[in-house]
């Protein structure tokens, strides 16, 4: 079985791991990574399919737990197998990012991640929402973690003074 090429971008010790089909996916995953960064969420990315590669992935998972991964997010466009083949290996919570493209335009990945069978989740956000993947995630994490609780706050305090400023800019037009 072949090492899996694993970028660590923001740490030695991920708590989670972001999995995607295809070097393809990569620029519309990038959004998670993006947003754990900002929560100082420490993870790892990697390009492994379950079509494509599957002895391979199940190698790579078999071990995430063990390495201290908390939680998976997975990301697949087309026939998406992968995250439910990744939360058929593992009992880490999985987080699936249907990705759009190709004939059905996305809808084929979304089918297939959202409709798991009874007994494998597979947590399914919006189509190419790797943004609320990575929010989801930081919100399992910060179950165990007080100071995620508070950045997450700050985070959903962020939109309420958005809205306030856009209302009171909406009530005094030009001002
Ligand atoms: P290529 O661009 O490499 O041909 O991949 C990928 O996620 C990607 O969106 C095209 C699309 O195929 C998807 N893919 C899967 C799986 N492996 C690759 N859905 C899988 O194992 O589920």
């Amino acid at each position: 079985m072949s090492e899996i090429p694993r970028t660590t971008p923001n740490a030695q010790s991920p708590k989670v791991a972001i999995v995607y089909g295809s070097p393809s996916d990569a620029q519309t995953m990038s959004k998670a990574g993006a947003t754990l960064e900002r929560f100082s969420v420490p993870y790892e990315q990697v390009s492994v399919s379950a079509h494509r590669s599957p002895r391979t992935l199940a190698g790579y998972v078999g071990e995430l737990a063990t390495r201290g991964i908390a939680v998976v997010i997975a990301g697949a466009g087309l026939a998406a197998a992968l995250p439910g083949a990744v939360a058929a290996l593992t009992t880490l919570p999985v987080i699936g990012v249907p990705i759009s493209g190709g004939a059905l335009d996305g809808m084929d990945a979304l089918l297939a991640i959202v409709q798991m069978p009874p007994g494998v989740p597979v947590a399914t956000v919006g189509l190419n929402n790797s943004t609320n993947a990575a929010v989801l995630a930081t919100q399992i994490l910060a179950l165990n973690d007080p100071d995620l609780q508070a950045l997450l706050a700050a985070f959903k305090d962020d939109f309420e003074k958005a809205a306030a400023a856009g209302l009171a800019e909406a009530l005094t037009p030009g001002q």
